[in-house]
């Protein structure tokens, strides 16, 4: 038994660590401005982002007031039956642990049934074929006005040369679209 503590004791003390420095995805808070991206690894505006997901500024339009930490943050809007979302690729090994967290809000009530946001992972090959993928909890609770941590962790499948981390949210068949209502800030790895 003392063995085990000891090693939630190391657990617990990387989690932290994990918070305080930079993992591995860049832009991770989603402080660096748009524009073109010449590596696939940094999402936000050029090819890691799809359908109705933007980097904006906290306070603006309809937006939440404050982002978790800068002044910006991820906002997914949810047009009826539509995915969107943004994605980042980084190499990985297989048969490797991984560990993940974001904080998202949901505002002006809970989301439609057929409506959610989650976390989600996909793994690729070095051929960039992809071998699998695994989904967080689907969120679609109204987070009264906080920042709620969200995480996900695995471990990889043989032949997984890279994980793509996404932020998604859609669903929303036959209903109005989702506006104004979906943001995720401080989404990293933990090491
Ligand atoms: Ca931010």
């Amino acid at each position: 038994m003392r063995g085990m503590k000891a090693v939630l004791a190391v657990g617990v003390f990387l989690s932290f660590a994990g918070v305080a420095f930079a993992g591995k995805l860049e832009n991770s808070s989603f402080e660096i401005d748009f524009g073109d991206r010449a590596s696939l690894s940094m999402w936000g505006g050029y090819r890691e982002a799809w359908g109705e997901a933007y980097q904006v500024n906290a306070g603006r339009a309809n937006y939440v007031e404050r982002a978790l930490t800068g002044e910006r943050f991820l906002l997914i809007n949810v047009p009826p039956a539509s995915w969107n979302g943004v994605w980042q690729q980084v190499s990985w090994g297989e048969k490797q642990p991984y560990l993940w967290e974001a904080f998202y809000q949901i505002k002006g009530g809970d989301l439609p049934d057929n409506c959610s946001t989650f976390m989600k992972v996909e793994f690729y090959d070095g051929h960039d074929i992809q071998l699998g993928s695994a989904v967080g909890e689907m969120r679609r609770t109204d987070t009264k006005g906080v920042w709620v941590r969200d995480s996900m962790k695995g471990v990889t499948p043989v032949g997984t040369a890279a994980i793509r981390f996404i932020l998604i949210a859609g669903g929303n068949e036959g209903g109005e679209g989702i506006l104004d209502r979906i943001y995720w800030d401080d989404a990293d790895t933990v090491e």
